[in-house]
């Protein structure tokens, strides 16, 4: 079945008992046992729980894998995955990387003895460069927060799957809609759910998908061991969300490109980053691996005051972390998201005093383009 069917459907079926169409909030903590180690498949809402399985085989339908695993934030999902490593192993990950997964991983995880090298992961000889002994995963953002640069997806998994270790995409940005890693061959595809999945600003959550049966199974025993689980309610509403979600994605990317040339074409704005403009520098890798470019867009205006004139003169689009929800959002990312990497590795990836990200709304493209028309003036 083709995605937009399987977005509604996959996973689901009318509830038994009553019929009900809507997958039921299985809001209890425990389940009753027929007699000592007889149950009916679930013991404990920690370990198992209906609502969240229904929710992990829909993710796992969009994406094309066989399993699926919620947590309790796309950061959990990321300490998830890094717990099945141990100290002393490796990881090459994207250096533009979201600021929450770089303080993860070069604080608490590297405090637990996980080595980290951050590389250029759209430079395929880089990545092989700094893969070693002890490194087990590669992990790649694609398209970057908030640069916006892809990294080709088959290339990586080429790679990862030469030298024996595990690839990872963070598809967050592109949702299944858009991108679906596991088709160029990644082993592991992650998300924050908190974003495009959800897609209403209302829960905060994770998932990881992938087709290989006991990393599958290694993922479950992490889940139910740490305990880092979506509750039933936020699973429930990210369950609701993604049935619009292929509808939300085709807003957010025709947004998206309006609003892209737009800004490309205004004599105010510096440089702009989307993967749909033709001079981006993977415009073909975008069109190539991408059914879409999103509604996420970077530009830099002329340093920070002029940052700061243009997000206080914007009327729609509200400043705030986060991305991905129905309303448009504005972020100095050198200062919100990605205020944990320093100052210096900032500026190298492109990440300046003046650098503004847009997460493209639903709303109407005219309004928007005449809010950020008329803060443009303000700076
Ligand atoms: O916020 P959380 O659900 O824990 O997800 C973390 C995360 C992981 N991966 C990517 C690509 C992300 O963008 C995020 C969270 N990002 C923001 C909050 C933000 O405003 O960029």
């Amino acid at each position: 079945m083709k995605l937009a069917t399987r977005a509604v459907h996959a996973g689901q079926h009318p509830e038994p008992v009553t019929g009900a169409i809507m997958t039921p909030i299985f809001q209890t903590a425990t389940f009753a046992q027929d007699a000592i180690a007889q149950h009916k498949g679930y013991e404990y809402a920690r370990t198992q729980n209906p609502t969240r399985e229904i929710l992990e085989a829909n993710l796992a339908s969009l994406e094309g894998g066989a399993h699926g695993h919620a947590f309790a934030s796309g950061l959990a999902a990321v300490t998830g995955l890094a717990m099945l490593m141990e100290a002393g192993d490796h990881l090459v990950c994207t250096s533009n990387l979201y600021g929450g997964t770089y303080r993860l991983l070069t604080t608490i995880l590297a405090g637990f003895g996980l080595r980290a090298t951050f590389v250029d992961t759209s430079d395929l000889g880089a990545v092989e460069e700094a893969i070693e002994g002890r490194t087990r995963l590669v992990f790649v953002e694609s398209p970057t927060n908030p640069i916006l640069t892809l990294t080709d997806l088959g290339a990586i998994a080429g790679l990862a799957k030469e030298h024996g270790i595990w690839s990872c995409v963070d598809n967050t940005f592109m949702s299944p809609i858009f991108q679906r890693p596991l088709e160029h061959g990644i082993d592991i595809v992650l998300h924050s759910t908190t974003k495009y999945l959800n897609g209403h600003s209302d829960v905060v959550g994770g998932v990881i998908i992938t087709d290989d049966d006991s990393l599958s199974e290694r993922l479950a025993h992490v889940q139910n061991t740490a305990g880092a689980v979506p509750s039933p309610f936020d699973s429930w509403l990210v369950l609701r969300g993604v049935k619009t979600l292929h509808l939300r994605m085709q807003a957010h990317d025709s947004h998206g490109r309006r609003i892209a040339e737009f800004l490309d074409a205004d004599s105010r704005v510096g440089r702009v980053y989307y993967p749909g403009l033709v001079d981006h520098p993977q415009h073909r890798l975008a069109e190539e691996q991408m059914d879409g470019f999103g509604g996420m867009i970077s530009f830099a205006l002329d340093g920070f005051d002029a940052a700061e004139r243009f997000v206080a003169a914007l009327r729609v689009f509200t400043l705030a972390e986060s991305l991905g929800g129905v309303e448009s959002l504005v972020c100095h990312p050198g200062a919100m998201t990605h205020a944990s990497v320093p100052e210096e590795e900032r500026i190298a990836l492109g990440i300046v005093p003046g650098l503004i990200r847009l997460s493209v709304g639903i709303e109407d493209v005219e309004d928007l383009i005449e809010d950020l028309d008329k803060a443009l003036s303000a700076t």
